[in-house]
């Protein structure tokens, strides 16, 4: 239910919702992670708009799912991704990737439905 799994996708590190700091620096070799204010951070979680330095290219992580950038994937994304979809909150690039669950392109009401049904786990997010 809790992937860790990573993949580097054009200038996005893509990750599942249980990836921590760890699970990067394990898979990745010489790797840089920083968080979202670009302080450098070797444990905890890794939230969407964190970024990772590895051979010489910079990477924006994208953690599926984790749509305000906190790191865990819960009923707050759900919330932000309502709140998107009526125009409340703007969402930046990674947070609309990261909110794209089904795949289909759009961030909307679908997502957000995913984003429920993973946090009562009926549904798994994996990437
Ligand atoms: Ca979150
Ligand atoms: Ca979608």
């Amino acid at each position: 239910m809790n992937g860790t799994a990573i993949e580097i996708k054009k200038s996005n590190l893509i990750c599942e919702p249980g990836t921590g700091v760890s699970n990067v620096l394990e898979q990745l070799s010489d790797v840089v992670v920083r968080d979202s204010n670009g302080k450098k951070v070797s444990t905890g979680s890794i939230g969407t708009g964190y970024t990772i330095e590895y051979e010489g290219k910079k990477y924006t992580v994208v953690k599926m799912g984790d749509v305000n950038g906190d790191g865990k994937v819960n009923t707050t994304d759900a919330l932000n991704a309502l709140r998107y979809d009526v125009d409340i909150v703007s969402l930046n690039k990674y947070e609309v990737t990261a909110l794209d669950l089904n795949r289909d392109g759009k961030s909307d009401t679908l997502d957000a439905r995913i984003l429920l049904k993973y946090d009562v786990g009926l549904e798994n997010i994996e990437i």
